[in-house]
């Protein structure tokens, strides 16, 4: 018997097998839960549903987060199958590549402002609104992905750190929102990892080469140990935790 037995989980931003969202998928499956998987746009739906049968998956539903008749249509979908939802992971984050690179003034203009915070923070609270009719009653969690940018500034992550503090204070916003209904919200905040969306960002390599040689572990995270928290904060063995933000990151922010 796994912690998460029987929960229906929707997780967003599966997009490869180095995806955040495949380590979290991995670790909810295993212990346990009923996994369904959106996809951004239709020429990623083959490669997410070939994904999806490792986690013993066939509920795929489209939506690209940038329009609400697709999250309104997403969670009108998954009410034809699912009675109800028991969490929903949020691993979607996007700026234009020209903003994650270079001095942060030169690279930030009004269109990559509105294109982060729009798609990797307000995206979060837009998920949560349109599935709340499927939530109640039910104990579910939210778990959304964050990085130490918010509240450094870190070299080429510019506007995406901005849009990651706006996503953290979405997540203790949402905890407040919530929590009256028995919904948690957490977030967990991942040391750098090469997947897709950070070979985005200037300079990755170096990111994680410092981190390696500077974190208490001597060490990069793995999706894997990303996955295992994030199941954590989505079960019931978290019940006492919702509005954090937990670091897995080999102990890089502790001393850096
Ligand atoms: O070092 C890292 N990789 C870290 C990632 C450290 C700390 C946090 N994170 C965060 C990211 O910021 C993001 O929020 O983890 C989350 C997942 O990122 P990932 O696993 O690193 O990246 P990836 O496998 O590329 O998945 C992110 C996906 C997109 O990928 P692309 O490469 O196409 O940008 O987010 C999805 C898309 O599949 N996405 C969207 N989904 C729906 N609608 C949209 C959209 N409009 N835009 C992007």
């Amino acid at each position: 018997m796994g912690f998460l037995d029987n929960r229906q989980i929707l997780i967003t931003g599966l997009l490869s097998n180095r995806s955040i969202a495949y380590g979290i998928a991995k670790a909810m499956h295993r212990e346990g839960a009923k996994l369904a998987f959106t996809y951004q746009a239709e020429d990623l739906r083959g490669r997410v549903e070939k994904l999806a049968t490792e986690f013993d998956s066939d509920l795929l539903i489209r939506c690209d987060v940038s329009q609400d008749e697709e999250i309104d249509h997403c969670f009108s979908e998954l009410a034809k199958y699912w009675n109800g939802l028991d969490g929903i992971v949020h691993s979607i984050a996007f700026a234009p590549r020209a903003a994650l690179t270079g001095d942060y003034l030169d690279s930030v203009d009004r269109q990559a402002f509105n294109i982060a915070h729009d798609i990797s923070s307000y995206s979060f609270a837009a998920l949560a609104k349109a599935a709340l009719p499927l939530m109640q009653g039910r104990s579910a969690a939210l778990l959304t992905l964050t990085y130490l940018g918010a509240v450094r500034a870190m070299p080429n992550y510019n506007v995406m750190g901005l849009a990651k503090a706006s996503l953290e204070a979405n997540v203790r916003f949402m905890a407040s929102s919530l929590g009256k209904q028995g919904i948690r919200v957490n977030a967990v905040s991942a040391g750098p990892i090469k997947t897709l969306a950070a070979s985005g960002i200037g300079n990755f390599g170096k990111l994680l080469s410092y981190a390696e040689r500077v974190a208490p572990l001597k060490r990069n995270v793995t999706t894997e140990e990303v996955g295992n928290v994030a199941a954590f904060l989505c079960s019931p063995l978290a019940s006492g935790i919702t509005g954090e933000i937990t670091y897995v990151d080999a102990g890089f922010n502790t001393v850096a």
